[in-house]
Formats: structure tokens, C-alpha cells, sequence
């Protein structure tokens, strides 16, 4: 068990192994304690891999691993032989990212027209924006010589695996830091192959160490002295947990938590557009999204009229089979998220809210839920105040933008918002208002590595993405 044998010769785009054990010090290792952990696919429930469980002695190693890496190897490099490091490594995962888009669809149950044209090359892209930056820190007002904070200790959610990855481990190493990443323990497979990719860009031993688990494996992390940053996406609940204890460490601390964004239609918005906004706003990846556009606002007067066409076009989403290209939804991560979703769509119904869904036929086996719509939805209600991360999708309405603006203020999450509208003035005019970190005008889930990203409120604090995001990284 968990012994590290190069992957046999195969002409399958993955090559899956019975084992995986942790990265550390720029070799996988076996597990000090010897637990492992099944990751499956949430499609089909089938078990695709056992992945190590780190355990406090093993998170030791890492930090310890990655403190020497940092002191010796990579705090000293000059940034442009950095630079040549990250560019490296934003090209070999272009180059295998059909394989890794597999894998990510596999291990998470995302689409694969997702992963392949969404996740993947948005992590290629992260490393060669920050690439870019790691020899310009100097003449960009952060001094003749930037200091990086050190060790960074990074925990990652399972709802994009490799992009979170990218966000987190791609600043930080331009800025001269090491880390210790834990993936989510549903999703650990594409940053295994990640750190496979390390080996193969011969990033010196230490600078990225992959420590795989589950809850106490992160609380390990958190709590150990020798790491100076945290950085963490994840709930709400965790994130202040997390906060608790570094609070007694002194590390420093970036969160990034979950949403309950508004998308704000009025009447004059391009409506077909609209809809394609909406549709990809709250079913994209399932809607295990922290920005999904998972409340709807929209004008009274034309509320019918677009639940209608709304209505229409999701009854052509193709659900199940995240391997085929042509699937628009696939299945959700895991039992406990599928569990949290029901849970909260009962308390829709249970609350007098109208659900609609589409006929569809959901595959037997795996983790479904079907593209749902709640209409007579108020602001009371559980489902209009509670992050779902489902394809679950809660319609209000509003007469006047002065009502838009603070029935989508009435949250305690501020993370992402959209507005949709012809005039101009009105989307500045709004997006001023709006108490949340990204506004979107007339599109939705828009990302670009140049853009910042973060929130407000219980949606955290600290920006990703960006200049903004070096900031994070940079003592
Ligand atoms: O999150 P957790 P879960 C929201 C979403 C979802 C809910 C629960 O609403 O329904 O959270 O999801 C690690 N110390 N988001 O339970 O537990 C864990 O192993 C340190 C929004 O999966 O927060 C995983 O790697 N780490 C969010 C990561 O934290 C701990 C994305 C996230 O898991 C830990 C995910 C601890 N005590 C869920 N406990 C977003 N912002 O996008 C767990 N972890």
C-alpha cells in the first residue's frame, strides 16, 4: 500500500493507480500512520482511488520540508529563475490537460466540456499570470528586494479541485514562498497528478509538499507553529474555526467562503441573454459554485414573461453522464453535499415555496439532483438566506432598483452579484451599491487570473487573483 511506482505504459488518457501517497519533500511517501482513504466518483460510486491520510507527524514533515525548500532553494532564487519554474509548469499542465480534465470530471463529477474548457486551462492560465510576475515584483513598488512571508500553509475545497490549486500554490511561489497544500478529501486526484507534474518540471524538492486527509488533517495544518500564512477556501463554519485558531499561532490569514449571489434583472435587460446568464450562473458546475448567481431578482413586470423563457431553456439541459461532452449537468461531489442540498430544498417546500424541475431521468447510482427552481420564495425564507451549493436555484422579485439593491444587500454573505440591464448608468449606479466583492454587468461567472477576487461579510477577506493577490503573499 501507498508505495510510489511509476504509472504502467497505457494508452488511457488517465492512468489511475490503486494507491496514492502523500508528496513531500519532492517524493511521494507512505503515510506515518498508514491510513488511507477511498476517493470515488460520484457519478457512478465506484471507488477510483485509496489516497493517504496525513496525520500531525506527517503535516510535520511537510512543513518541515517545505521550511528547508524555502531557506534554501527557492527563497534565494532570483525571480526570473522562479519565473522560468512557474512557466514551466503552466505549460505542462496545458499540455496534459486533457488528461487532468478527465481526471478533474472523474474525481469531482463536474462535465467535462466544464473541466476541459474551464477548469483546466483557467489553472494553466493562473500559472502564467503569476509567472509573469515574479520577476517584476521588484519594479512594481513592493521593493528592491520583496519579502515573501515564508511557509504557506493552503486548504482547498473539492468544487474545483485543480483551479483552486492554481490560485492558491500559483502567487505564492512567484513571491518566493513554499507550501503545503491539503486538497479537499472527496477531490485529491488532480493535485496528485499536480504534484507528479512538480517531479516532471523539476521544481526543487520541498517548494510544493501535497498532504492529503480529510478535516483533522487541515486542522493540523492550521494549528502547526512553523507555517506563517493560511490560506483557506471552504465554508463558512470552517473558515471561522480557522480564524479561531490562527488567531493564537500569528500566522497571517486570507478566507474565502461561501455566497448567496444575487442576479438582478430588470426590465429593459436583453432577455435571451439574460437567461444564458442565469442558467450558467446557477447550474454551472451543479451550482457548487461560492459565487453562484443562486437568487434570482428580478422586475416585477417581466417576471412571468422570462420565468417562462428561463423555464423553457432549462428543460434542454442535458443531465448525467459527466464523461460525454454533450452533458450540461453532472453529479454532485458527495453524499454529505447531495444530503445538504435535499435538506435545504425541503425547506423550501416545507416553507411554501413552488419548486420546478424539468422531466429528467436521473442516472441510479451516484450523487443527483435535478436543475430545480423555486418561485414565491421570501427573503424569510431558509432557501433564500442559506448557501445550498446545488442546482438549486431561489426566484424573488423586486419593483424598484432601490428594492433590488437592498433586498440583494439583505445577505450575510457578499461575495458576487450580476446585473443585467441595457442602461449603463444603471449598472454603475447599481453595482455601487451592492455590497459584494465582484460585480458582473450583463455576463456571469466570468474569471480572469488579472481580476481579484474575495468578498465581504461572512464571505471572507483577502483578494485572489491579481496584483491584489500578491498582496497575500508578500511580508
Ligand atoms: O466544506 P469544508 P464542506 C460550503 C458549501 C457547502 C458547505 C460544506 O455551502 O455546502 O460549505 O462543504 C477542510 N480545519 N462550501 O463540508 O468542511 C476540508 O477537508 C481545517 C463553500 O465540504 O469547509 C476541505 O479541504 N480544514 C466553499 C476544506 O476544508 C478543514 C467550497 C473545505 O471543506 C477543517 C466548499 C478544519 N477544522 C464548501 N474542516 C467555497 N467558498 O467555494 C474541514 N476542512
Amino acid at each position: 500500500m501507498f508505495e510510489y511506482a511509476p504509472a504502467p505504459e497505457s494508452t488511457a488518457i488517465v492512468d489511475l493507480r490503486p494507491s496514492y501517497g502523500l508528496f513531500v519533500d519532492g517524493r511521494f511517501v507512505p503515510p506515518a500512520g498508514g491510513r488511507g482513504r477511498d476517493t470515488v466518483n460520484p457519478a457512478t460510486e465506484q471507488v477510483l482511488a485509496e489516497v493517504a491520510e496525513a496525520d500531525e507527524d506527517d503535516v510535520d514533515a511537510a512543513v518541515a520540508a517545505a521550511r528547508r525548500a524555502y531557506e534554501t532553494a527557492w527563497g534565494p532564487m532570483p525571480g526570473r529563475e522562479r519565473a522560468k519554474h512557474l512557466f514551466r509548469l503552466a505549460r505542462i499542465i496545458a499540455e496534459r490537460g486533457r488528461e487532468l480534465a478527465v481526471l478533474e470530471s472523474l474525481d469531482n463529477g463536474k462535465p467535462i466540456r466544464e473541466a476541459r474548457d474551464v477548469d483546466i486551462p483557467l489553472a494553466s492560465a493562473h500559472f502564467f499570470y503569476y509567472a509573469g510576475w515574479a520577476d517584476k515584483l521588484g519594479y512594481a513598488g513592493y521593493g528592491p528586494r520583496p519579502q515573501p512571508v515564508g511557509v504557506a500553509g493552503q486548504i482547498i475545497p473539492w468544487n474545483f479541485p485543480l483551479l483552486m490549486l492554481a490560485w492558491k500554490i500559483a502567487p505564492a511561489l512567484a513571491c518566493g514562498n513554499t507550501v503545503v497544500l491539503k486538497p479537499a478529501e472527496t477531490t485529491p486526484l488532480t493535485a496528485l497528478l499536480f504534484a507528479e507534474i512538480c517531479q516532471q518540471a523539476e521544481l526543487p524538492a520541498g517548494v510544493v509538499n501535497i498532504v492529503t486527509g480529510d478535516g483533522a488533517t487541515g486542522a493540523a495544518l492550521v494549528r502547526h507553529r512553523g507555517v506563517d500564512k493560511i490560506a483557506f477556501t471552504g465554508s463558512t463554519k470552517v473558515g471561522k474555526e480557522i480564524a479561531r485558531t490562527v488567531a493564537g499561532t500569528g500566522a497571517r490569514l486570507s478566507l474565502e467562503l461561501g455566497g448567496k449571489a444575487a442576479n438582478i434583472v430588470f426590465d429593459d435587460a436583453p432577455i435571451d441573454q439574460a437567461v444564458e446568464g442565469i442558467v450558467d450562473g446557477i447550474f454551472f458546475n451543479q451550482g457548487q459554485v461560492c459565487c453562484a448567481g443562486s437568487r434570482l431578482l428580478v422586475q416585477e413586470s417581466i417576471a412571468d414573461e422570462l420565468l417562462e423563457s428561463l423555464k423553457r431553456r432549462v428543460a434542454r439541459l442535458r443531465v448525467g453522464d459527466p464523461l460525454d461532452k454533450n452533458t450540461d449537468i453532472g453529479a454532485i461531489n458527495s453524499a454529505a453535499q447531495l444530503a445538504r442540498v435535499r435538506e435545504l430544498s425541503a425547506a423550501g417546500d416545507a416553507e411554501g415555496a413552488h419548486a420546478w424541475s424539468p422531466p429528467c431521468e436521473l442516472p441510479e447510482r451516484g450523487f443527483w439532483f435535478p436543475p430545480t427552481i423555486f418561485t414565491g420564495v421570501s427573503p424569510a425564507h431558509r432557501i433564500a438566506r442559506e448557501e445550498i451549493f446545488g442546482p438549486v436555484l431561489s426566484v424573488l422579485t423586486f419593483r424598484t432598483p432601490d428594492e433590488a439593491i437592498a433586498k440583494a444587500n439583505n445577505t450575510t454573505y457578499g461575495l458576487s452579484a450580476g446585473v443585467w440591464t441595457e442602461k449603463g448608468s444603471r449598472i454603475l449606479a447599481v453595482a455601487e451599491k451592492l455590497r459584494a466583492g465582484v460585480v458582473w454587468a450583463n455576463t456571469f461567472n466570468v474569471f480572469d487570473p488579472a481580476s481579484p477576487f474575495g468578498g465581504y461579510k461572512e464571505s471572507g477577506y483577502g483578494r485572489e487573483g491579481g496584483r491584489h493577490g500578491l498582496e497575500a503573499y508578500l511580508a
